[in-house]
This record gives structure tokens, sequence and C-alpha cells, in this order.
């Protein structure tokens, strides 16, 4: 019997590869999680930047809440069964009127994990939808092979190296993932999809909550995770720490040292060294 989402549900998920949306808390609560992000920018000058954009839920208790909240991960068990890591999380910030974009890709490209069971759950935390760079998905994508990528680095791409699918996309048969804040997609790792620029007057949040089963290993480089649900007997990544409170020394020092591990496996085979490299844009998400 699942847990939250319908037979329905389940059975689209692996049919077309994304099924949206999905409400997993009030539109006030996202509205809450907005402004605790915002409040934190207002007092560090700027949009979160850098290496502060992945793994955030070992920096802000509030989002070691989020990656644990009930109805997301019951969903996820729905899909994974219940022992579950967090393995990755990236905020996907889009200003208001800005160029940034994400190219047609699949997550699974650089990611270096075993196996393609992996699915991104995708809160927004601002409504996404057509007039503010809504990500979009080619239904079915998901159930074949790898698909070769080639590295743009383009300025205003997301991803790490500007990825993308190096076959034709047919974009007639895109469908655009429109949430209110609250509501969240489920993605498949290997399911192509990207979004286009924002061209609207406010900034366009979504987090993206990444997760595998236990049964996963990264097999590029050492890594870590946080287990948000039942037990793990594999051992196949370093368990992490729960915060407290926010931007706590000690969790700052080993998201530091979590960050620049896990980019030296996203990066492998380019000179870019961290998040934080001139060649790595500050806002990229992480890819
Ligand atoms: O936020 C976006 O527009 C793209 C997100 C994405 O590519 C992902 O979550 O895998």
């Amino acid at each position: 019997m699942p847990r939250i989402l319908t037979q329905q549900q389940i059975d689209q998920f692996w049919r077309d590869g994304c099924i949206f949306p999905i409400r997993v808390m009030s539109e006030a609560d996202a509205a809450q999680i907005r402004s605790r992000l915002e409040e934190f920018e207002k007092k560090a000058g700027g949009p979160l930047k850098g290496d502060l954009r992945h793994k955030s839920h070992l920096l802000f208790s509030w989002l070691g809440d989020l990656v644990r909240q009930e109805h997301i991960v019951d969903a996820i068990e729905d899909l994974y069964g219940p022992n579950l890591l967090c393995w990755t999380t990236n905020f996907f910030i889009k200003e208001a009127h800005n160029p940034a974009f994400v190219s047609w890709h699949q997550d699974s490209t650089y990611w270096g994990l075993d196996k393609p069971d992996v699915v991104t759950a995708w809160v927004a935390l601002t409504p996404s939808n057509t007039s503010n760079g809504a990500m979009g998905f080619i239904p079915g994508t998901h159930t074949g092979e790898q698909i070769p990528h080639r590295d743009t680095f383009a300025k205003n791409n997301l991803l790490t190296r500007g990825q993308e699918v190096a076959v034709d996309v047919d974009e007639k048969q895109a469908v655009t993932i429109e949430l209110r804040p609250g509501e969240m997609s489920l993605h498949h790792v290997r399911l192509v999809h990207g979004s286009p620029p924002n061209p609207s007057d406010d900034r366009r949040i979504g987090f993206a909550i990444r997760y595998v089963p236990t049964t996963v290993a990264q097999i590029a480089g050492d890594d870590s995770a946080t287990l948000v649900r039942g037990v793990d007997e594999y051992h196949h990544f370093a368990p992490e720490p729960r915060p407290t409170t926010d931007m706590e020394p000690s969790f700052v020092a080993l998201h530091k040292q979590i960050t620049e591990r896990n980019a030296q496996i996203l990066y492998r085979g380019t000179t870019v060294k961290s998040y934080n490299d001139p060649n790595a844009l500050p806002d990229r998400a992480a890819q």
C-alpha cells in the first residue's frame, strides 16, 4: 500500500519519468522557507553563491528539516523503498530578468553513481511556471541508456559544465512542470529536462533534493550522504550529521570539505577544482 502517492502516480513516474504537482507544505510554509533564505542573503550581502548552493541542508537547520520532511520522504519511499539517503541538495535560483537557463540534460551524466536509482524532489519556494523559467521534460526519455553529453561551459548555463545532450531533442514533446509554492515534482535521474531563462519581475526559487536508496554507491571518489529514513546496511556513503542551528562553524568546515570533494567528482577531467573556482559561475547548480 503506497504511503502518499496514488498507484496512478507511481505508474506515471515509471512511464514518463516525472510526476507533479505534489503538495508537500502550505504556500505559507514555503514562503517562510523563502524568507529564511532571504534573511541569510540579506545578512551575507547578496544571493547565495558558490558552494553555499550545494548540500545546503548541512548548513541550515530548516533545510536539514526539509530533506527529512515526512510527505516528501513518504513519496520517495513509494518509489524506492524504506531505506533512503539524501545524496545532495542544490538551490536552483533564477533571478528576475536574468538570462540564466538550464540546457537539456540527464542528471546522471557526471554524478558518478553506480545505478540510475536516483530521484529528485524539486520543491518550489516560489511559483514556477511558463512565465518565469519553469523546468520542462521529455516524457519517457529516462527509459533509455545514458546519452552522450557535450560540455559547453556556457556563461549563463546553471549546470556545472554547461553540459547538454549531444542529440537532437524533440521540443514539441516537452511538458512544462508548473508548480505553486509548496508543491514539488519528482523526476528520474535519466530524464531529459531543462529550463529557459526567467524574464519575470521576481526570482524563481527551487530546492532540488536528490534521494537514493541505500543500495546505490558512488564509484568516482569518496562521498557522503544523509540517512533520512530506515537503515543503511550498505555503508556506501559516510554518514552526515544534522544541523540544529544555522552556519554553525563546525558544520561550515565540514560542508566545505564535503563540497570540495563533491566538486572534484562533478568536474573530473576539467581544470575546475571547486564550486568557488573562478571558472565555475557563482550561481551554478551541481549536476
Ligand atoms: O531548476 C531548474 O530549472 C532545473 C533543475 C534541474 O535541472 C534539476 O533539478 O535537475
